[in-house]
């Protein structure tokens, strides 16, 4: 595959509803888009950023700065066997992982309709649906948030996660268990404690959650091996993990019990994979993460939850939970049984709404074989 042309694009959506998690509120969306032409097919991928570093270092604006001085200028007019050489091309580039997984996910893309096969089953993907989960943002009250869950059930989502921080955790999880005593249920605080919060996190063990989402510091694993210790629920993480290294040092020091996986925050489907396997390996259940996407890293999730391991219901839920108009289609869709089913063609199997993205714009570069080449 010939590296033809890369164009990235920043295009503003507005989220249906707000979303608040530990670290603050999104209102609108500033979302960049590669799109990677090789050997005549084209590929898409998104940058999972944020607006703020508040969940990780990346912004949409350090993205665009990585991508455009760094990524594009060293791999457009390359040449490679396969997109998972990608990682290698780009290795003189340090994290940015959100930048790197954009380009590399849309050469996955390339590289499945170049072989006519759904990106799932070039992958190593072993079903053809996948359960899905929600994640809620916290609410104004525990009633306001029993009435959402009680919508979410409705639609057959397969298990709820609730973003808690200090102030709003006991009492808004008290409040779900008490009216839904069954559901699978989770809790994501993105950071929000601290170790010596652990006797207060400890009164959370009689609500039998499935885990108990990166309570601790972004960067610390060893803070979450001494809280673990101490936890019946199980821990899983997310924002400290970025590579399978750091996967096998949770592992290994008992920080976690399960591993949340983000094509972004790993640096796309090559490192996914490498981690999925290293999970797999030591009976380390994974699932896979969200980061409010549109249709395009959606479609990158669901192809890559379809892989063996990834055995608990991810946060990959339908595009109109977030989107009036996603730019795929057909949007992302839930089955009453709350699953989503792969597609079966080529690439990321969904068509990308270039007349909808061209709307929605506000600024566009574009790098091709000549140009680099100069
Ligand atoms: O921690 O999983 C997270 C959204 C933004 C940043 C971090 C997280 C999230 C979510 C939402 O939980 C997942 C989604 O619905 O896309
Ligand atoms: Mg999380």
């Amino acid at each position: 595959m010939k590296i033809e042309c890369l164009v990235l694009r920043e295009i503003h959506m507005q989220l249906k509803a707000p979303f608040e998690t530990s670290f603050g509120t999104v209102h609108n969306r500033r979302i960049l888009l590669a799109e990677v032409i090789a050997d005549g097919a084209t590929g898409w991928g998104e940058v999972t950023a944020g607006e703020t570093p508040a969940y990780n270092a990346e912004t949409t604006d350090t993205s665009w700065h990585i991508i455009s001085d760094f990524v594009a200028p060293i791999t457009v007019g390359k040449e490679l066997t396969t997109a998972s050489e990608f990682p290698a091309l780009v290795s003189q580039i340090r994290g940015n992982e959100m930048a790197k997984s954009a380009v590399e996910n849309a050469l996955w893309d390339v590289e499945a309709q170049l072989k006519g096969v759904p990106l799932y089953e070039l992958l190593g993907g072993t079903r053809e649906e996948i359960a899905s989960g929600v994640s809620l943002g916290i609410r104004e009250n525990p009633a306001a948030l029993v009435k959402r869950v009680t919508e979410e059930l409705r639609s057959g989502y397969q298990r709820i996660k609730l973003k808690i921080k200090p102030g709003k955790d006991y009492d808004y999880v008290a409040a779900v268990r008490k009216e839904f005593p069954d559901i699978r249920l989770s809790v994501d605080a993105n950071s929000a404690y601290e170790l010596a919060d652990a006797d207060h996190l400890k009164k959370l063990d009689e609500f039998n959650l499935l885990m108990m989402e990166q309570p601790l510091q972004w960067d610390d694993i060893y803070a979450h091996s001494k809280l673990q210790a101490q936890l019946k629920t199980s821990i899983c993480l997310d924002e400290c993990i970025y590579n399978t290294r750091h996967a096998l040092t949770a592992i290994e020091l008992k920080a976690c019990r399960i591993i949340n996986i983000k094509l972004g925050r790993v640096g796309g489907h090559t490192e996914a994979r490498k981690i999925q396997k290293a999970c797999c390996e030591r009976s380390v259940p994974v699932w896979c993460g969200g980061m409010l996407e549109t249709g395009v890293g959606r479609s990158h999730n669901i192809a890559m939850s379809t892989l063996p391991g990834f055995s608990l219901p991810g946060d990959v839920s339908a595009s109109s939970r977030y989107w009036s108009e996603d730019i795929i289609d057909p949007p992302v869709e839930v089955t009453a049984a709350g699953t989503i089913r792969a597609p079966k063609t080529p690439g990321i199997g969904y068509a990308v709404r270039r007349d909808l993205i061209d709307k929605l714009t506000v600024r566009r570069a574009e790098w091709n074989k000549s140009k680099a080449a100069a």
